[in-house]
């Protein structure tokens, strides 16, 4: 099925679903196009990476010689992207439903770059039946002076108007493995994200690279359905459960539990690998997931890590990887088991997140495996922490820096829950939740030396003037984990834990743990750092789905003074002459915080 066909509409889609299901083959999987779309991931017709990209390069930066924010390439080279945003109905996991696709692929397409390149990504917003804005946010790239291009509406842009167009342009200024996705609203739960590849130097060497191995629990409902729920006044419907986890887009279904008539089929196709024997491979673990926490594995055999987010780290062995939404890790994996088996690759929600299927699988074969045969292999046994990431202790990064021992200011947050007048549930962080206005983007104001808003405290606007260095103690007294994620920046990681911070413990104070996420505990805090040289507006927030649609959230006002000597390009001012122009007409219906 052509890719035009299942974006104008989704019949196609229904008619090979209920024609697959009369054939009574119970062995065959549903067809790629009626999965996945366009995409090709987790079929072993994915293409694996190759060590770097060709026609520019790193030249003689390694891993440990080269400091990433001081010293990043700047290769001139330009790596160009078009991305087509619209729906169209797929069944990723033989449960046929409508999602949002990008050039019709679910997953989106991988951007890949080189260290040091620039990336462009001409982004057309063709969202109708219902329209709908749109902005793609590129995960954990710091976008030095050119904070604009960070892609989060009401804070860095206004969103792109149904019919129109944006082109970001940006240097992939870390090197690793990350992602990208929709900013507005919770619309990356609806299926607006992809990998983001950037090669770079090594730390380990390995054989083969097997590309994005993206880790996304997944729910039947519409996003947008989803979201008046979780914002609404029902709170046994604040908590959604996922109805499935998917490995690459992919995993099977017990339609036996579907009742409402929904066409659906059970053994639409897991993703699948290829292992070389004797060879080491990479994988690129991404939990672009909405809620979940991942635990990741494959029977048989340990992993490296190498990387934990954009930081490459001192390898270390381990058999489960534990990933908060929007965290990565990139492991290697020596193939030494049985020429002639298969074996399981998983991916386990936590306990501590909310599903009603927890288990992810995919099959990777070793080259004699028999392809018709599902494999036999048992799981590791699971002793990991159910809401934290591996311990401080255990994750150093390879470039070793030394944060400052006495930051310049402290910002000291704490995350709660409400009910407002009407009776919504909502998160906050001091007492207030966060509710965007798409047509005054904050550092669009910054730049023309606004950057005070009395009349809207909802904006959670941090201005941390021109210090040098902030820490941020968060502290969490609810039952939830939080995946704490901060835009523009690697944070050092200077404690966590359950309970209150000693106030003056510091796990690694000469090396910490580097990332641009790291997971809360429940009634836990973490004590995170930045340099603070990255004049900008950077959101500061949880990146479960659901808790940023209520208002976890609250922006960074990062060196205001420097932000009005940028040049914010022309474009931005005539995306938001559009969006102004679209909102006279139509009215946005904004059910959340926005983000
Ligand atoms: C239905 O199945 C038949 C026989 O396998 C095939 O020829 C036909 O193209 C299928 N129709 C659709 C809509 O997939
Ligand atoms: C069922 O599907 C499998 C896999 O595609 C195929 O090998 C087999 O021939 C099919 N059987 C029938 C009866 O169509
Ligand atoms: C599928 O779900 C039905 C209904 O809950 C249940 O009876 C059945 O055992 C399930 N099948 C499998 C293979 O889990
Ligand atoms: C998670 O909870 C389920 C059900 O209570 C239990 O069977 C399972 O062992 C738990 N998993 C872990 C890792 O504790
Ligand atoms: C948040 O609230 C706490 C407790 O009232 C207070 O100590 C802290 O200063 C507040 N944080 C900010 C950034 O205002
Ligand atoms: C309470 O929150 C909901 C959801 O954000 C919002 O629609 C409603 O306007 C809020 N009520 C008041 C009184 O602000
Ligand atoms: C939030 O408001 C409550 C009630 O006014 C107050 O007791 C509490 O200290 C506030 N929390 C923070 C973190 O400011
Ligand atoms: C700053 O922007 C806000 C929001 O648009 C506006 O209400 C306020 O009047 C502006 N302040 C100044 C001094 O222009
Ligand atoms: C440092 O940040 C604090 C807020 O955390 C702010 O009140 C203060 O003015 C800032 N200092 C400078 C020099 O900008
Ligand atoms: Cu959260």
């Amino acid at each position: 099925m052509s890719v035009a066909v299942i974006l104008q509409t989704g019949l196609n889609v229904t008619a090979a679903l209920l024609n697959f299901t009369s054939s009574l083959n119970t062995t065959a999987n549903l067809p790629q196009s009626v999965t996945n779309g366009a995409s090709q991931l987790g079929t072993l017709d994915a293409a694996t990476l190759p060590l770097q990209l060709s026609s520019s390069n790193w030249g003689s930066r390694t891993a440990k010689n080269t400091n990433p924010y001081t010293d990043s390439p700047t290769t001139g080279k330009v790596r160009s992207y078009d991305f087509h945003i619209a729906r169209g109905t797929i069944a990723p996991d033989g449960y046929q439903k409508e999602v949002l696709l990008i050039n019709g692929q679910f997953p989106g397409p991988t951007i890949e770059a080189n260290w040091g390149d620039t990336i462009t990504v001409h982004v057309h917003n063709n969202l109708i039946g219902p329209e709908e804005g749109t902005a793609l946010h590129w995960h954990g790239l710091l976008q030095t002076d050119s904070p604009w291009e960070d892609g989060v509406p009401a804070v860095q842009q206004c969103p792109i108007a149904p019919g129109k167009s944006l082109k970001y342009t940006f240097k992939a200024d870390l090197y690793g493995t990350s992602w990208y996705h929709s900013h507005y609203s919770a619309q990356y739960a609806g299926g607006l994200f992809g990998p983001m590849i950037i090669h770079g130097p090594n730390n380990l060497d390995y054989d083969i690279d097997l590309g994005p191995v993206l880790l996304t629990d997944y729910f039947h409902k519409p996003y947008f359905q989803i979201v008046e729920e979780v914002m609404g006044t029902d709170l046994s419907l604040v908590a959604p459960k996922s109805d499935n986890n998917l490995i690459n887009g992919k995993m099977d279904y017990n339609c036996s539990l579907v009742i409402d008539g929904t066409p659906c089929v059970d053994n639409a196709g897991l993703a699948k690998f290829r292992f070389q024997t004797g060879k080491t491979h990479r994988l690129r673990l991404i939990n672009a997931g909405a809620e979940g926490i991942q635990k990741f594995s494959i029977d048989g055999h340990k992993m490296t890590i190498i990387a934990n987010d954009f930081v490459p780290i001192v390898p270390y062995e381990t058999e489960i990887v534990t990933l908060g939404v929007g965290q990565r890790s990139d492991v290697i994996v020596e193939a030494s088991g049985d020429a002639h088996q298969a074996y399981w690759m998983r991916s386990t929600i936590s306990n501590c997140s909310n599903t009603l299927q927890p288990d992810a699988q995919a099959i990777i074969y070793y080259p004699h495996a028999n392809m018709n045969e599902k494999p036999t292999t048992t799981a590791w046994a699971d002793d990991t922490a159910e809401c934290a990431n591996d311990l401080l202790t255990q994750t150093t990064p390879f470039y070793p820096i030394t944060p400052a021992t006495t930051p310049a200011t402290t910002i000291t947050l704490e995350i709660g829950t409400t009910i407002n007048s009407t009776g919504h549930f909502l998160w906050t962080m001091n007492n207030s939740s966060f509710r965007a206005d798409y047509n005054s983007p904050l550092l669009l104001l910054a730049k023309a030396g606004n950057t005070s808003y009395p009349l809207d405290p909802e904006w959670n606007v941090y201005d941390t003037g021109s210090n040098s260095t902030i820490r941020f103690i968060v502290s969490n007294p609810t039952a939830a984990a939080h995946p704490m994620h901060l835009h523009g920046h690697n944070m050092y990681v200077l404690a966590e834990g359950v309970g209150e911070w000693d106030g003056s413990t510091v796990v690694d104070p000469g090396n910490p743990q580097r990332r641009d996420v790291q997971l809360l505990q429940p009634l836990g805090y973490i004590v995170v750092q930045i340099d603070a040289a990255n004049p900008g507006v950077w959101p500061f927030h949880c990146h479960i789905a659901w808790h940023v649609s209520g208002g976890l959230y609250v922006n960074i006002m990062e060196r205001p003074d420097d932000i009005m000597q940028q040049d914010i390009p022309p474009s931005w001012h005539r995306t938001c002459r559009d969006w102004a122009a679209y909102t006279d007409v139509d009215v946005v219906d904004e059910i959340d915080s926005g983000l």
